[in-house]
């Protein structure tokens, strides 16, 4: 049997794959639809402290946290523990049935944490699209209209309703078709490629087209990631959230930050919009709410929430008791970590090795983010058109040199570094001498 002990430490004792995860995805492949993808078959038995160990004992430093979502650390023993006591006592009884208290609690946190001191209402659901919707569903009773703007770049699920509010086609949308209509799209502010478009300009450029396109009395409201996760970790100029907000607010529309991805710390505040001091209607959250247990929740202001008639929202499994107690240990870590603190100071961390890279190697043409939200755009420098196949080429080199790191945006060009926070400096730092290695091989 191979070492499979967890240890904070980069071990390959095979090839990546090894002979094992290859057997298991043989397995996969013959099992599991091909719809779903798999970026790296290395098939995990632990986690946590900022690796992820494989059937073959080789130990992997984790630049992913499962797409943003185990950013307190993986299996964090506060979350395994309040899971773990949860599972015991009770599963499952559906909130809409009869009612626990780990469910108002998790409501209660959600209210005072989110950005705003304004009376608060929060309703849980399992994932970050089905919170879309239902932030979608909320807005639309409470303004009795129907339209809704999304930016060029969002990402805001696989369900039909938000592959409509979802910018890009392959592979999220392709042949999935029709989609649900009145979702119209606004262009973003992208600092590397609006050639210094302010943010207050860009949101112009943005409300002008939403005035002109939709109409302020049709719109229901405005979502925005406030900083793009998938579309490539765009974040926009300052000055851009904080206008739109107020043009929203100006035009009775309501305005729903998707902080699904940048929630909980990650971005180096607890809510991105935070930042700028932005106070959304709505927030929608899921992901690293909960430790990698499957909770999401909308919450806002009181009279939104409460907009929908009684018994309109809801769902079987919503607000989880076992996600709860995950989520209300997921809070308590945040705190007595210093998780927040914690996400900033990786930031910076990142940030001096990429642009350190940057200084010799001008493929990377753009290093940005925030927080333990990292990324580096990879460019043609003659030309500065994107450059997926260097992205594919430096990614793959690193998968097999045991770091699982993501790429994303629009054109395929941009590697991104979600790391859990409970990450050793010394395995980010190794993590950034293998990169730094791989970019000067792929010259
Ligand atoms: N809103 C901002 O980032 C999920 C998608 C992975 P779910 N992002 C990861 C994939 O390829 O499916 C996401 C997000 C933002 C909404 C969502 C959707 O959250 O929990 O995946 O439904």
């Amino acid at each position: 049997m191979p070492d499979t002990a967890l240890s904070p430490e980069r071990r390959l004792v095979t090839a990546i794959p090894g002979p094992r995860s290859l057997e298991l995805h043989a397995r996969k492949e013959a099992a599991v639809s091909s719809g779903i993808g798999v970026m790296l078959p290395v098939y995990a038995v632990a986690a946590g402290g900022g690796v992820l160990v494989d059937v073959d004992g080789n130990s992997l430093i984790d630049l992913g946290s499962g797409i943003a979502v185990t950013t307190v650390g993986n299996a964090h023993p506060r979350v395994a523990a309040a899971v773990a006591r949860q599972a015991q006592a009770f599963t499952h009884t559906c909130f809409m049935v009869t009612p626990y208290d780990g469910y108002v609690e998790v409501c209660e946190a959600l209210n005072r944490l989110t950005p705003g001191d304004h009376e608060k209402r929060s309703a849980l659901f399992n994932s970050g699209a089905e919170a879309v919707e239902n932030a979608v569903k909320i807005a639309r009773t409470h303004t009795r209209r129907q339209a809704v703007v999304v930016f060029d770049h969002a990402y805001h699920g696989r369900t039909n309703l938000t592959m409509a509010m979802t910018a890009k086609n392959m592979p999220y949308k392709h042949g999935f078709g029709p989609f649900a209509n009145e979702v119209y799209r606004a262009p973003m502010s992208y600092p590397f490629r609006d050639e210094g478009l302010s943010g207050p300009a860009a949101a112009a450029r943005a409300i002008d087209v939403i005035d002109k396109q939709v109409g302020a009395g049709n719109l229901a409201a405005v979502v925005i990631e406030p900083i793009q996760g998938e579309g490539g970790f765009v974040a926009p100029a300052p000055g851009f959230l904080p206008v739109l907000a107020q043009w929203c607010s100006d035009n009775g529309v309501v305005f729903v930050a998707d902080e699904v991805q940048t929630g909980f710390a990650r971005t180096g505040d607890l809510f991105a919009c935070d930042h700028e001091g932005v106070v959304p209607d709505l927030v929608v959250t899921a992901k690293g709410i909960a430790g990698g247990l499957p909770l999401a929740a909308v919450t806002g202001r009181a009279e939104i929430m409460d907009a929908p008639h009684a018994g309109g929202l809801g769902g079987t499994y919503g607000g989880n008791p076992v996600a709860c107690a995950a989520a209300l240990a997921v809070i308590e870590t945040i705190e007595a970590d210093g998780l927040v603190a914690r996400a900033a100071a990786i930031g910076a961390r990142l940030t001096e090795r990429l642009t350190a890279i940057q200084a010799r190697d001008p493929r990377l043409g753009d290093v940005r983010g925030r927080g333990a939200m990292i990324a580096v755009e990879l460019v043609d420098p003659a030309t500065g058109e994107p450059d997926a196949e260097l992205t594919r080429r430096v990614a793959t080199a690193a998968h097999a040199q045991g770091l699982v790191v993501l790429s994303c945006g629009t054109w395929g060009n941009v590697l991104r570094f979600l790391p859990p926070l409970d990450i050793t400096d010394a395995l980010l730092d190794e993590a950034f001498d293998v990169l730094a290695a791989i970019f000067e091989e792929t010259r």
